[in-house]
């Protein structure tokens, strides 16, 4: 699929879940590249970074996005002498990180299945294919537990992920998100999974999270984020803030109905910010974590380090420190 169209998709959520986003970009880009007909390489370069600027505009808050586009990026290194050495790169690049993000959606499924347990009751909000992948991974261990799974207003994630438990044979109660709290008494588990995690460990994931993590807390429900390594942050280090992505009104209230209550203004945040506190642990393609470790996983396995903000702007006068 061409960049335009992919960005278009991740847009309207056709394409959607921080992982599959981060995944059809680069398709899009290993696409781009192999298509370009520039012969210069400087030509080839400009026309790359145009169409990651492209994609990077689609959504602000799943740093999947960015820390996958930087990755590829990353390939089209200096030391490149032509046009046709680029593209070998650049393809081989997309490749790995395509595969290594399948992996890593497996990995953390084997891992996170071992925290449910025979008789577990877990809750589940949103669509998170690295959540769904800990919950079928343990049904396919034999272990017998049952899911509450909630709607997922206002574009209904709910409903995809209901469909995958149902067509896995795993038992599912599917609830409104204002009961997240009333059933809360009867959970053992909370697993869900993130489109960012910053610095301090706090959890960036679909509107409603932070208030199950509250309601979980309050009965000392454990909360497990399942989230791979490149749903880190970097830019956090630095005290940049995650940007919440706020959709259109459409999405709550038929443009009709909005337009009959001119002095009601619809909010639409699509994700909300839930502290270390709430979550007892992130497992990660790495291993499991508790959220207070998530410098390390930065550090160590996404490869980014202060040095690699050398030349940002530290100062927030424009100066470089
Ligand atoms: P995986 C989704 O965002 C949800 O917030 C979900 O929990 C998160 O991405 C992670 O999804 P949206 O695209 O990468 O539905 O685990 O707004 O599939």
């Amino acid at each position: 699929m061409t960049v335009t169209d992919t960005a278009e998709k991740i847009k309207k959520m056709e394409i959607r879940g921080a992982g599959r986003i981060a995944r059809a970009a680069v398709a899009a880009l290993k696409d781009r590249a192999e298509r370009s007909t520039a012969t210069d390489l400087r030509v080839f370069r400009e026309g790359m970074e145009q169409a990651a600027d492209i994609l990077l505009s689609t959504r602000p808050t799943a740093v999947s996005l960015p820390n996958a586009i930087h990755l590829v990026m990353g390939s089209l290194s200096d030391d490149i002498q032509s046009v046709t050495e680029a593209k070998v790169r650049f393809s081989a690049a997309c490749t790995r990180f395509i595969s290594i993000s399948g992996e890593a959606v497996d990995r953390i499924g084997r891992i996170g299945a071992r925290h449910i347990r025979d008789g577990d009751v877990v809750m589940t909000h949103c669509n998170s294919e690295t959540a769904l992948a800990c919950l079928l991974q343990a049904h396919r261990n034999g272990t017998r537990f049952e899911v509450v799974a909630t709607e997922v207003r206002p574009r209904n994630q709910g409903l995809l992920t209901i469909r995958t438990l149902n067509d896995a044979g795993i038992a599912t109660s599917f609830i409104v998100d204002s009961a997240a709290r009333y059933f809360m008494k009867e959970v053992d588990l909370v697993v869900v999974g993130a489109d960012a995690i910053t610095v301090n460990g706090a959890v960036i994931n679909k509107i409603g999270t932070s208030q199950i993590a509250l309601a979980a807390h309050e009965s000392r429900t454990p909360v497990m984020v399942a989230a791979e390594t490149y749903k880190f942050a970097p830019r956090t280090i630095l005290g940049e803030f995650i940007e919440i992505e706020e959709r259109e009104a459409a999405e709550v209230l038929p443009t009709v109905t909005a337009a009959a209550l001119p002095r009601v203004r619809v909010r639409n945040p699509a994700f909300d910010v839930t502290p270390a506190g709430y979550i007892d642990l992130i497992v990660t393609e790495q291993g499991a974590i508790p959220p207070q470790m998530a410098y390390l996983i930065i550090r160590d396995y996404l490869g980014w380090e202060i040095g690699e903000f050398t030349g940002a702007d530290l100062t927030g006068t424009g100066g470089v420190p």
